[in-house]
């Protein structure tokens, strides 16, 4: 595989950063995770926007325009000869001194790509059975401390649920925000089903995931009401219907959250026809720009 580093296309095996990039030293920089399906990246400019937007939030500019940058993820993906890949922008504050402050840095924010052939997250037979999850101890970050909305290196308080999930061998964690309202996964959107209304955290308490506004477009389309608004724990756990919602994840069913069983305790009707409702548009010109 080939690695786009800086403006050039590296074998994996060579494609290194400073160990003073101060995205290594200090999570400083930002990434996106993005897919291609079947020669389509899936919504690649809605991920190119909140590149750029969460770069803007921390005031960290891109040397490449958008336009640039999404030739560069196109031209990536066409050396590798891949069609259906995992994408992984990233751009750093680029290599500098130590200390923290920016102005230590060369001024050269380093932009990678990375393509990946895609392996399924979960594996298929988890994805079809549904998730087992945890409710975190670990808290979601308010939006007024390094906000959840920008996509940075920064992914430490998430991986931290990830590994209280992985400890209890629970396949995934949900996180509260701090007034203990639910607030999204350790990686995805968590939505829940009640008397056939879907609702989801508003995204001040979550990242504006892309398959999150996926799922409502979705729903909206096949008239399920969707509210986007703050819900309890014991909302969570007294659900019709739950699931998450991600780029890696797609979307999956929940089907038992801190071992109380989620509804029926198998994928509900409503998420199993979101799936194949999302099935049915990747991949396809409508929602994706083609690679070749
Ligand atoms: N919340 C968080 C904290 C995320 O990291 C989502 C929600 C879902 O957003 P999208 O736009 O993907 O629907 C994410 C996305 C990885 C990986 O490598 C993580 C994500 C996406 C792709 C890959 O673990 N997180």
């Amino acid at each position: 595989m080939k690695v786009y580093l800086n403006g050039q296309f590296v074998p994996e095996e060579e494609a290194a950063v400073s160990v003073f990039d101060h995205g290594l030293l200090y999570g400083d920089g930002v990434f996106e995770g993005i897919r291609a399906y079947d020669g389509y990246v899936f919504k690649l400019d809605r991920h190119i926007e909140r590149l750029y937007d969460s770069a803007k939030a921390i005031a960290l500019e891109i040397p490449l325009t958008k336009e640039q940058m999404t030739q560069a993820i196109l031209e990536t993906l066409r050396v590798n000869k891949l069609r259906s890949s995992y994408i992984r922008p990233i751009v750093t504050r680029g290599p500098g001194d130590l200390g923290i402050d920016p102005r230590r840095c060369s001024g050269k924010p380093t932009v990678i790509i990375i393509v990946k052939e895609w392996k399924s997250l979960y594996g298929e037979e988890i994805t079809k059975r549904g998730l087992r999850a945890i409710v975190a101890s670990t808290r979601a970050r308010p939006p007024d401390t390094l906000s959840p909305s920008i996509k940075s290196l920064n992914y430490l308080n998430n991986i931290m649920a990830r590994i209280e999930a992985n400890h209890a061998g629970a396949d995934e964690a949900i996180m509260l925000d701090t007034h203990g309202f639910v607030a999204e996964g350790s990686a995805d959107n968590v939505f829940i089903v009640k008397r056939g209304r879907l609702l989801t955290p508003p995204t001040v308490a979550c990242l504006p995931g892309i398959t999150r506004e996926t799922a409502i477009e979705l729903a909206r389309s096949e008239k399920i009401p969707v509210s986007e608004e703050f819900f309890t724990l014991s909302a969570l756990y007294g659900a019709d219907e739950c699931f998450i919602t991600g780029t890696a994840a797609e979307i999956a069913p929940i089907i038992e959250i801190d071992r109380r069983v989620i509804g029926t305790g198998h994928p509900g009707p409503i998420t199993q026809r979101l799936i194949e409702k999302f099935r049915a548009i990747t991949g396809i010109p409508q929602t994706g720009t083609p690679i070749y």
